[in-house]
């Protein structure tokens, strides 16, 4: 008798008519072969899949170009499938403004149509893995279908992937269905389609991160924050990390960045402060359940880093570095960067040193310095196992996850967003991740250039309609004994000159100590209408040349640039209508009069 994995697997391949079905075990040997056949059989654009890189300076790292038209998610192309049920109003609403929305049967005839044959001449590997450490009792067991050996090397990069892994799914209906196919990689033929109620993610045309790894934002996020919606969970777009104090006590924080603000370098930031150090559990998602003693604790779902390459540096992420030259877990894979052609060694903005010689950009062009183009695409990747990191908490794979004292929500704000606020209780926390927004990187393509609202980093990965998502956070806060502090936090002001106010980075670790310290009560804050901000002396700032000038810049709350950002977060919450929590309009109030709007 087939199990229903086998079924699954058995009808999808009847449609998607594959030339042969191989499936993973997820071993180290499959990985060599795996890349092998992309080195040597399968390509995209008429470029093979996966090149060696000089083994010498980075041990079992490969080079990936991806096709031109496929280097960052597609919002405009990802839809959430709600069905229309009458206990649920309608599939649309339960999507919410927040999410594309397309009827479950009318998405599937059309993912059908496309995927009809889609992986014709091809292999479709079968990836059964895990996201949460198998013993936890918050992970649960998924099988990921590709037509495409860099998605699979991915997934076992990023996932705990593994045949051990049908085996705890045996004859239970119960996995999580990924059916992915990079079709032709035309984008007029591209969609990324989830069906929540069946556990389902249906992705055609693109062979991106977040696009194909379907375990990562498609799952762990869209789909999960429903599951979380209905189980009483969070799913979240957020790092976690460790930080260790002086005497050896370490306080747990969760913060949330929209892509490309710097996430993977916080979770693995190199102290600045003597004694401090910062440990990382994870730099992109975090499964958040309230624990018996009525504190938040967080899982990180992955086993890898799906970082950005640009910028990356000694100066800027060094364990970073250290992790991606780590002669460690096979293999470390380098996607769209420029390469240099004499050394095979990549290269990108920021990287240490002077310009290498000899570079072909991300699109395989001979590149010069000199015709103001980027050699890296700025949205390049490096996919690295996180068990690479010098920086791994010994927590990483605690089934139950780590204690959550304090949470971050911030965004990239070159202007009017101070450095550091203190929520002042959970509902006025929570407002502040409504009102959170943050400039666009190039995360995702086709996006406004501006600040877009991004609530909690969660606006394009909400798997349902944000207004019962902040409604979500409040009960959960409520439902919790000790729930965590929460704060905002914007690295990137910069002054008149167009300056950054504050260095970032390494130093960022001066903001988490203040952040520890308001956890325990050892400082007291300045209250101001928008939360609390540290008093200068409570700032640990010796070594760095912050006057109380540029202090008073970073913190500095103008009321005419106030006005314009309220009105802006009114334009945006009001779009949830009668969904919009009434609390939360509360504290929108609230503060309208204490800026005297
Ligand atoms: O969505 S990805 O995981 O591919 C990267 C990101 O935008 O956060
Ligand atoms: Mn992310």
């Amino acid at each position: 008798m087939a199990t229903p994995v086998e079924k699954w697997v058995e009808e999808q391949a009847k449609l998607t008519k594959p030339d042969k079905i191989w499936w993973c075990d997820g071993s180290e040997e499959e990985a060599h072969k795996l890349i092998e056949i992309g080195i040597k059989e399968e390509k995209i654009n008429n470029v093979p899949i996966f090149q060696e890189l000089n083994q010498k300076i980075w041990p079992k790292a490969y080079y990936h170009r991806s096709h031109p038209t496929d280097v960052a998610r597609t919002e405009h192309l990802t839809y959430v499938c709600h069905p229309d049920l009458p206990s649920r109003q309608t599939g649309k609403d339960t999507a919410g403004p927040n999410n594309n929305w397309m009827e479950p049967n009318e998405a599937k005839s059309l993912m059908t149509k496309l995927s009809d044959g889609c992986m014709k001449g091809r292999t479709m590997y079968v990836l059964p893995y895990m996201m949460g450490n198998t013993d936890s009792p918050y992970a649960k067991a998924c099988v990921q279908l590709t037509d495409n050996s860099y998605v699979a090397i991915s997934m076992r990069i990023m996932t705990r992937m593994g045949k051990h892994i049908i085996e705890k799914i045996g004859n239970s209906e119960n996995f999580v269905k990924g059916l992915h196919s990079c079709g032709d990689f035309d984008p007029n033929k591209r969609f990324i389609m989830h069906f929540p109620d069946e556990h389902l993610v249906w992705s055609i045309g693109s062979g991106y991160g977040g696009n194909a790894l379907l375990g990562k934002k498609c799952f762990s996020l869209r789909i999960a924050s429903w599951l979380g919606l209905k189980e009483g969970w969070l799913a979240e777009h957020m790092v976690i990390i460790g930080i260790q104090c002086p005497n050896g006590d370490m306080t747990y924080v969760l913060a949330a960045f929209p892509s490309a603000c710097g996430k993977t370098n916080l979770a693995m930031l190199e102290s600045t402060l003597p004694g401090y150090k910062v440990w990382t559990v994870g730099d992109d998602i975090a499964w958040i359940n309230i624990g018996p003693d009525g504190r938040f604790y967080a899982i990180n779902p992955e086993i890898g880093l799906f970082g950005v390459v640009p910028g990356t540096s000694m100066k800027t992420n060094p364990n970073m570095m250290k992790s991606l030259k780590a002669d460690n877990f096979y293999p470390t894979l380098i996607t769209n960067s420029a390469l240099n052609t004499d050394t095979k060694e990549p290269w990108w903005e920021g990287l240490d040193g002077p310009v290498a010689k000899n570079l072909i950009d991300w699109q395989g062009n001979p590149w010069d310095s000199s015709e103001g183009t980027k050699a890296a695409h700025p949205n390049s990747r490096f996919t690295v196992s996180i068990y690479n990191s010098p920086t791994l908490s010994n927590e990483f794979d605690n089934p139950k996850g780590v204690p959550i004292s304090a949470i971050i929500i911030g965004g990239r704000r070159t202007q009017r967003i101070p450095l550091i606020v203190e929520g002042f209780n959970w509902e006025h926390g929570v407002f502040i991740g409504t009102r959170t927004g943050s400039e666009t990187t190039a995360a995702a393509t086709g996006l406004k250039a501006g600040v877009r609202r991004d609530p909690m980093a969660m606006l394009p990965f909400c798997g349902y309609n944000m207004g019962d998502y902040f409604q979500h956070w409040l009960n959960i806060g409520r439902k919790a004994s000790n729930p965590p502090k929460i704060f905002t936090a914007n690295w990137f002001r910069v002054d008149e000159n167009g300056n950054f106010l504050w260095p970032g980075f390494g130093e960022n670790i001066r903001i988490l100590k203040w952040i520890i310290d308001r956890v325990h009560n050892n400082v007291s804050a300045k209250e101001t209408p928008i939360g609390l901000i540290p008093n200068y002396e409570d700032l640990e700032l010796s070594g760095i040349n912050l006057t109380k000038e540029m202090y008073d810049k970073l913190f500095a709350i103008n009321i005419n640039e106030w006005k314009q950002e309220i009105d802006d977060i009114e334009k945006f919450l009001n779009q949830f209508g009668a969904r919009m929590p009434k609390e939360i309009w509360a504290e929108f109030k609230d503060l309208k009069s204490k800026l005297y709007i």
